[in-house]
Order: structure tokens, then sequence, then C-alpha cells
């Protein structure tokens, strides 16, 4: 590659977020569009959310809202102004038709196929926000369905399997703000820029380490996890595995994903079908994971093969480097 007396290199190119859509779109002809302004919708979002969590502790959003969500979980103040972030960025896309969010007990309806809506999205605003108040990193986790117009109630044309997902990612409010993002055909990480209000590209092609020797799981509810789970556990502390637990799903998945290694959330007694809702967590983090060369189970089933009944359905995760997640299922057998 020849270089310029400037020193300037292709690979040096400032790649936004949104120009990186529009490029990857140009390479499907039948492309309107309409998909990359969903995108651009869930950037804005992030840059908006980012803000309210980088200033919540001089602006008096902390805390509990004082409510329960639909999970029974206390809804921390930004988990509503998240939720409603993302409501008002999305809802203006014309290529919208129904935003399902952990927060409301329903999908909302924003128009019916024949008035445009092409896409489902789906998110979590702000999981792992009861780490707010301690400035632990949380994220948005969203996943993008086609709309099916000949199915009329909303939950229906969300519930489906994670395999038929258009694109999923999530949004780290981190040491910095990570766009992390698949549309099918590998993952791309962008870095929001403050000083120009830009995700900019910094990963192409994002692939996952085969192996790796980090677990990450809650060890405090070991004594309830199934018996393969706690014999692995068992093999972990005796072959020098390390263990890592920030207990904020985007965090743990983003390191594991960076890193290698295996995040697991086993059943427990208080969440015999697992803690992580299928939907928008499990389906999302599998799709990324997947498309780094990893692999995600729910028990002994791929997690993008489950056929989902309700739209808060909760399932096990167990996500990570290939060797890893085999080496737990060997225990699992
Ligand atoms: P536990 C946060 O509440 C969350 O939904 C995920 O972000 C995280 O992985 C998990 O729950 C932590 O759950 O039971 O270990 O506190």
């Amino acid at each position: 590659m020849t270089t310029t007396t400037r020193g300037y290199e292709p690979s040096d190119n400032l790649v936004s977020l949104q120009s990186h859509i529009l490029a990857e779109e140009t390479k499907y002809p039948s492309a309107t569009g309409e998909f990359s302004w969903i995108i651009s919708a869930i950037s804005l979002a992030g840059k908006a959310i980012a803000n309210k969590v980088r200033h919540a502790r001089l602006q008096d959003v902390l805390g509990e809202a004082g409510a329960e969500n639909v999970q029974g979980e206390k809804q921390q103040r930004l988990d509503i102004i998240s939720n409603s972030i993302l409501m008002r960025c999305l809802g203006s896309r014309a290529s919208v038709a129904v935003i399902a969010s952990e927060e409301d007990e329903q999908p909302t309806i924003i128009r019916r196929g024949h008035e445009g809506g092409k896409y489902c999205v789906l998110f979590d605003p702000l999981d792992g926000s009861s780490n707010l108040d301690v400035g632990v990193g949380v994220g948005t986790i969203f996943s993008i369905l086609r709309n099916d117009p000949s199915i009329h109630e909303a939950e229906q044309t969300v519930c489906q399997r994670g395999a038929t997902q258009v694109a999923a990612g999530y949004i780290l409010y981190g040491s910095s703000t990570l766009f992390v993002v698949t549309t099918g055909h590998g993952v791309d990480m962008f870095v929001l820029d403050h000083s120009v209000g830009s995700f900019l590209l910094v990963a192409r092609g994002l692939k996952m380490p085969r192996a790796g020797k980090t677990y990450s799981v809650n060890e405090a509810y070991s004594a309830q996890f199934p018996d393969g789970y706690r014999k692995f556990l068992a093999y972990a502390h005796d072959n020098g595995y390390s263990s890592r637990y920030i207990g904020s799903m985007v965090a743990d998945v983003h390191r594991t994903l960076l890193n290698g290694g295996v995040f697991l959330y086993p059943p427990t007694k208080k969440n015999p079908e697992g803690k992580l809702r299928l939907l928008y967590e499990a389906n999302p983090m599998a799709m990324i994971v997947e498309q780094a060369g990893g692999i995600a189970y729910s028990g002994d089933v791929r997690t993008l093969e489950i056929q989902p009944a309700k739209l808060h359905q909760r399932v096990p995760v167990l996500l990570g480097s290939a060797d890893e997640v085999e080496r737990v299922r060997s225990f699992l057998k």
C-alpha cells in the first residue's frame, strides 16, 4: 500500500456509523434506505442517553423511580428516561411498525404494514441500570425484526426466532460510549467521538477469540445451578480460569466478545427459566456473538433457534468463545 507524503493511509479514513450503514446499504440494490434510518434513530437515541448517563449525578436523574416494571423490577428513573428517548427517536421513522421494550408490558404499534411499517424494534433501554448509582457500565440492547403485515396481534408479530433478526447490537455507556452492531455480515464497532458527535468506526468484522480462560457468572447463586454448571465451575477453579462479573450484561458480554471466555446466567430457584429475556437480551447478544465466531445456547438449544411464546420470556444464557461454550456443554450433558 503506498503512503502519501502526508503519511495518509486509507485505513486512517474517518468513517461514521451513518456513512458505514449507507455504504453497506449500497451492496444491496433492493435496499430502500428505510432500514438505515432505524439504525440512525438508535444512534441518535444512544447519543442522547449517553449524555444523560454521563451527567446523571449532576442532573439528579439517578435512583429509583418509585415504580416497578412489568418484570417486577424496581425501575430506575433513567430506565424511564432512556425508554422515552428511544420511543421518540424511533417513532418518527417511517418504516417502524412495532416497538417493544423491557419497560412496557405490551408492544406499541406505530403503524401497520399497509402504512409502511416494515420493521419491529425491540430493546432493553438501559440494561444493568441498577449499577448506575455506582458508576458501572450500563447499556442499550436492540434487536430488529421484519414486520409480518399478515399478523395483527403485536406480541405475536415480535415473537420470532432470533435467527430471523435483521440486525442486532448494543450501546455500552462505559469508559467510552461504544456502538456494536451486526446486520448479519459480521460485527462492527464504533466509538462516540463527543467532539464531533458521531460514532466513528474503530473495528470492522470483529472476531471473538476461540478460547479464553475467563468465566462470567454470579457465583453467589452457584448452589442453585443445575449440577453440570457446578461441575464446570469446579473445573474452572482447578484449571487456572479467572472470574470477571460486572452484573451488567452489556459490559460482561462486551468483555467476552473482545477478550474471549464464557458468560453464563444459568437457571436458579428464583428464575428457573433463567433471568435474562430472550427477545431483547439473549437473542441480540447471541446474534452478535455468533456473527463474531462464538456460540450461544439456552440450555441444550441454540438460543437463536428458540421459538418465543411471550414478549418477556426468560431463558438461561450460555454464550462466548466456541471452545469454552462447548466445554461448559460437555459438563451439562
Ligand atoms: P444478577 C441487570 O439487572 C441484568 O438484567 C443484566 O444486565 C445482568 O447480566 C444480570 O441482570 C445480573 O443479574 O442476578 O447477577 O444481579
